[in-house]
């Protein structure tokens, strides 16, 4: 299985985010890319190939226009306002208050096109976020060129980025850009199914109202965890996209025996739209020493999903998300896909 990813892909390191009152310290850092493509060589899985630039057309088959010249225009503008630091939004527009027409001022463009503090935008996000799309990208190009399976090692993630706000870590969808183009290229059905901690609101959110791109998330509860306002069980799509929506949200603590279920589940409505593609949005901070996260899964549990996706018969483009158990990172992603290539 070919891997992509892109050392570009680094330079997004944010320090902080604000969380418990506090800044505390950044769980989603380049180490953790770092150690997946070491655990990737060290266990054979496959050659690593350099993302090509798709440039910014795929980018807007899913993102606003005014959102994407936003993030590429940022840090200029956020310098020659005389700020140099990681920034934070510390207003939003929500409810009653109005999104359009869209503030001037940087500190409120911030709040208009974000939804979280624990997502800083640094000097090299943008670098890092279209590198990472373009890492989906092409590992996308790998599926439609024949290749059976493949493994975009994205980050920074992108399941929590909506068409024009970025939170969650996330600030290009990068399986949802990967959908939708791997779409305009004549693939008829994709199925995206998230198995991060947490909900994949942008990925829901922007093919909430469609039928040709299916989206399956098991998460935390959004009654008790992140990102909390989205993700409950009775979202199940709109229009068009009735019933192409199905959400598991599963409670704190939940070990494989509960896991087991859902994923079940979600396997059978993937067995029933059968689609040409799959895309796995695939976090690892289900993992039981994950730092921010609360479910109990073990790594040989990552053999199993693999294996099981396996069988499924279709082919499949692994997107890497969320996983902050830096040391175990490697070793559960790699196991996932190892599960998948032996399945
Ligand atoms: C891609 C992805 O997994 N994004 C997750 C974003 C979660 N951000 C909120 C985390 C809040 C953690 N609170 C505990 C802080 C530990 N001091
Ligand atoms: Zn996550």
């Amino acid at each position: 299985m070919k891997t992509v990813f892109s050392s570009s892909q680094l330079v997004h390191a944010p320090k902080m985010e604000i969380a418990d009152g506090q800044l505390t310290e950044a769980v989603e850092i380049p180490q953790r890319a770092e150690i997946v493509r070491d655990e990737i060589l060290r266990r054979k899985i496959g050659p690593i190939w350099t993302p090509q630039d798709f440039g910014r057309a795929p980018l807007e088959r899913v993102h606003t226009p005014e959102y994407l010249t936003f993030m590429e225009t940022f840090w200029s503008r956020w310098t020659a306002a005389g700020r140099d630091r990681d920034a934070f939004a510390y207003v939003w527009p929500i409810r009653q208050l109005r999104a359009t027409p869209a503030p001037e001022s940087i500190d409120g463009l911030l709040g208009r096109f974000s939804f979280d503090t624990g997502t800083p935008l640094t000097a090299n996000t943008w670098e890092a976020a279209t590198a990472s799309a373009n890492t989906a990208l092409t590992a996308a190009r790998f599926l439609r060129e024949g290749d059976r399976a493949a493994f975009a090692l994205c980050r920074p993630p992108g399941h929590h980025a909506a068409a024009d706000y970025f939170g969650g870590y996330c600030f290009l969808n990068n399986a949802a850009i990967a959908a939708q183009w791997l779409r305009d290229q004549g693939t008829a059905r994709v199925a995206i199914l998230d198995i991060d901690y947490h909900h994949g609101n942008g990925t829901q959110s922007i093919f909430y109202e469609r039928s040709d791109v299916m989206v399956l998330n098991i998460h935390a509860d959004p009654r008790h965890d992140y990102p909390f306002f989205l993700g409950h069980a009775d979202e199940t799509g709109e229009k068009a996209g009735k019933g192409y929506t199905q959400n598991w949200p599963l409670p704190l603590g939940t070990d494989w025996s509960g896991y087991s279920i859902a994923f079940e589940e979600a396997y059978r409505w993937l067995g029933v739209y059968s689609p040409d593609v799959l895309i796995v949005s695939l976090g690892l901070d289900t993992y039981e020493h994950d730092p921010i996260s609360k479910f109990r899964l073990v790594s040989d549990d990552y053999l199993r999903i693999g294996a099981r996706l396996a069988r499924l018969g279709k082919p499949t483009l692994f997107v890497l998300e969320g996983g902050y158990a830096v040391d175990a990172l490697g070793i559960n992603c790699v196991n996932v896909l190892e599960g998948f290539l032996n399945g």
